[in-house]
């Protein structure tokens, strides 16, 4: 089982480990035993294709659903599902709180599996990189962040869900900073918990968000700008100009790169915006999908496990927290999906 959240009502982050978790996601439910309804299959996906199964490195993965997310709302309405920004912020001080939600396993002990019967969730703190790649083995890279508290932990069966900022009461202003990715068992002391940092893959998520399927991207997201495109036409001009110009324009030397030109950050561009992995201005002249998505079909399955003790493993002590329904009002948007696999069982394995 893994996690998953939406950031349009059309599309869904999840870990890239979690790709063949299931075909199909479980839409907005607060208990485990809804998940077998409101199923909404995937038709596309786009696996970050510098994806490593063995150190875990670029461990996301976005899939387009079928149809719009919807839900019921207060007033019986059927709506298209909210769903959770993602967050450009770089998270680096030390102690920042965020918050991990999931259905992942709460069972103490390491041989069984008890998947939370109701949404969970816990606050956790940052841990800087240096820290954390100590405890680590030297094994966390800048795109990946860390987060713990005592005894709490992200667990088995939340990988690929949400760790958000919250600042408010008002979930419209969550802010998605990272995923659920791996750790060392779960709550161990010694051992935070790993994600993939969000803003290290802005771009690549709002990019491959527009090369899926330009019409379904979140409102603000600009994907003509992000790939480079003509605005749409608007209403043709009425009125030709009054006065013809006075000045011949001047043929300064452009001041920005265009776009496919190298770059190394966005002031390079003058779109602003410089791709993080080809270094060219966004985007490449001729944007081949097939090029950016040459990660897919891959298998992460269950077969991954990391030499030296570092697993996607089980609860030691205690997981996430059951959410109160004061907390379920502020979170239900949040998150709202998680998907089921029965491939990934990391501590059947030999
Ligand atoms: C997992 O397998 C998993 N304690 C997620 C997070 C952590 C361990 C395992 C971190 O989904």
């Amino acid at each position: 089982m893994c996690g998953a959240v939406l950031i349009s009502p059309r599309f869904v982050l999840t870990a890239a480990h979690c790709q063949d978790a299931d075909r199909d996601f479980v839409v907005g439910p607060h208990t485990f035993d809804e998940l077998e309804e409101r199923e909404i299959p995937v038709v596309d996906r786009t696996i970050h294709p510098l994806y490593d199964s063995i150190t875990y490195e670029n461990d996301v993965a976005i899939f387009e659903l079928e149809a719009d997310a919807m839900i019921i709302d207060d007033s019986g309405e059927i709506v298209p599902a909210p769903y959770v920004k993602l967050s450009p912020d770089i998270i680096d001080l030390d102690g920042s709180e965020m918050t991990v939600i999931g259905f992942g396993d709460i069972d103490p002990d390491e041989k069984t599996t008890d998947f939370a019967e109701f949404l969970r969730r816990v606050d956790v703190e940052y841990v800087g990189n240096v820290a954390c790649g100590r405890d680590h083995r030297g094994e966390i890279t800048d795109s990946m962040m860390c987060a713990e508290a005592p005894g709490r932990d992200a667990c088995y069966g939340d990988s690929g869900g949400p760790l958000l900022l919250t600042p408010s009461e008002n979930f419209e202003e969550d802010g998605l900073v990272g995923i659920v990715s791996w750790g060392r068992g779960c709550a161990d002391e010694d051992y935070p918990g790993v994600y993939t940092r969000i803003s290290s893959y802005y771009d690549w998520i709002v990019e491959n968000m527009c090369l899926l399927n330009m019409s379904k991207a979140p409102s603000y997201v600009d994907c003509y700008q992000i790939l480079g495109l003509e605005p749409e036409p608007t209403e043709a001009p009425t009125m030709s100009p009054t006065s013809s110009p006075t000045k011949s324009p001047t043929t300064s030397p452009p001041v920005c790169r265009e776009r496919g030109e190298p770059c190394v950050e966005n002031a390079d561009c003058c779109s602003d915006r410089c791709n993080v992995f080809s270094k060219t201005c966004f985007p490449p002249a001729a944007t081949a999908r097939s090029r950016l998505s040459s990660g897919r079909g891959g298998s992460a399955g269950g077969n991954d496990r990391r030499s030296g003790g570092r697993t996607n493993g089980r609860s030691r002590t205690g997981t996430l927290d059951d959410l109160s329904d004061e907390e379920l009002s502020i979170l239900q948007n949040s998150v709202t999906i998680s998907h089921r696999e029965r491939v990934g069982n990391l501590n059947d394995l030999p």
